[in-house]
């Protein structure tokens, strides 16, 4: 056997997106034109700028575009393609705890997330020694604002909201939380991870990102809702001046300091946002959200009408999740494993949740739906 033959053999035995089971996940089979764009781009390294000095206008090109549709309207954003949503999250708080301790004095710093974080918070935060406050959930299990209020605390360096929560894919009400954030003066990270690139399009919510006034920081990966490879996460700062808290220039290297937790970033994964943005186009991405939108919506629709499960709220990004009246979530989970299907939980509700990416379509989830009502 070739190395062809026998990589291919060890692949097929996990599954691909294209069998459309997959509905845990919130990354899809990339585009291949980002594919492509990837490839070209595979021996680039943008943690050395001093040789990829194109590669360097590539990656502002391509974050002064994704900093426009998260709302940014002056040209001082700034951010980096990085890893993924996790790295993005930590240079987040590793910046606002820095500059907090610069212009605050905050040596005993805090953090207000939501009971539905995602878990890469909390690893940022317990790494950067950083206190999490968690403020309860309103009836629509959205950050209740009024028990924000109570949290602040003069050691409070940010609020962190969901725009796309992992579990629920709600959104948190940013404008009221971002009244609470300017009246006593806290910065908000959003993690708009999944929520930052689907918003924007679908429009179920008014998403206003940067144009509020509080919000200093936000993570949206192209990983995920842009459809390029893995690894390419994206972290946005509204002014690009405060990433020197960030800052290490490295004695030996010649040319623009690091402001991101890796040395060695991926040329490709710049590349690939950038041929995702000039060759198939954001009209195209818009296209693809409204469509996973709109099955989430008719999925959601018919398993309330069904009566046999307890649903949370009109989803507001492609994601759903409902809780079976009779049986048990995670006896349930096994039972759809058996066939065939990957679905994981959300635990805030002790329910279950499918993530309407591309893969997932009509046929599929019709299929789904069967067997659904034949286990419960
Ligand atoms: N923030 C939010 C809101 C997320 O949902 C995620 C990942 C992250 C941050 C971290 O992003 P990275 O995983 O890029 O570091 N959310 C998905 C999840 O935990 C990640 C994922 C994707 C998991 C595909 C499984 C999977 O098959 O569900």
């Amino acid at each position: 056997m070739n190395l062809s033959d026998i990589l291919a053999q060890i692949r097929a035995k996990d599954p691909f997106y294209s069998s459309g089971r997959i509905l845990s996940s919130m990354v899809t089979t990339p585009d291949s034109v980002a594919v492509k764009a990837f490839y070209m781009f595979i021996d680039t390294n943008a943690g050395d700028y001093g040789v990829f000095k194109n590669l360097a206008k590539m990656e502002k090109y391509v974050i002064g575009k994704l900093s426009q549709i998260l709302g940014c309207v002056s040209n001082e954003c700034g951010g980096y393609i990085v890893s993924g949503g996790s790295e993005a999250n930590f240079l987040s708080l590793w910046l606002l705890r820095n500059l907090a301790l610069k212009m605050k004095n905050i040596r005993k710093p805090e953090i207000i997330v939501s009971p539905t974080v995602h878990y890469s918070i909390l690893k940022a935060a317990n790494a950067l020694n950083i206190r999490v406050v968690y403020s309860k959930l309103n009836k629509h299990l959205k950050m209740d604002v009024t028990s924000i209020q109570n949290l602040v605390t003069k050691r409070t360096i940010a609020i962190v909201a969901n725009a796309g929560s992992t579990e629920l894919g709600f959104v948190d009400d940013l404008n009221s939380i971002s009244k609470v954030a300017y009246e006593n003066e806290v910065p908000i990270h959003v993690d708009a991870a999944y929520g930052g690139f689907i918003l924007p399009f679908i429009k179920t919510v008014d998403f206003q990102g940067f144009r509020l006034e509080s919000v200093y920081t936000i993570t949206a990966d192209p990983h995920k809702t842009l459809f390029t490879p893995i690894p390419s996460g994206g972290f946005f700062v509204k002014n690009r001046k405060i990433l020197k808290y960030i800052r290490f220039a490295p004695k030996y290297l010649n040319h623009k300091p690091s402001e991101t937790l890796t040395g060695t970033r991926s040329g490709g994964a710049i590349a690939s946002v950038y041929a995702i943005l000039r060759f198939v186009g954001l009209r195209e991405i818009a296209k693809i959200h409204r469509k996973c939108y709109k099955l989430a919506l008719d999925f959601y629709r018919k398993i309330k009408r069904t009566g046999k499960f307890k649903t949370f709220g009109k989803p507001e990004t492609p994601i759903v999740c409902f809780k079976p009246f009779d049986t048990d979530s995670r006896e349930l989970i096994k039972a759809l494993r058996r066939r065939g299907w990957i679905i994981y939980r959300c635990p805030v509700v002790d329910g279950l949740r499918v993530v309407f990416m591309p893969h997932v379509t009509k046929d599929v989830i019709e299929e789904f739906l069967d067997d659904l009502l034949e286990i419960v």
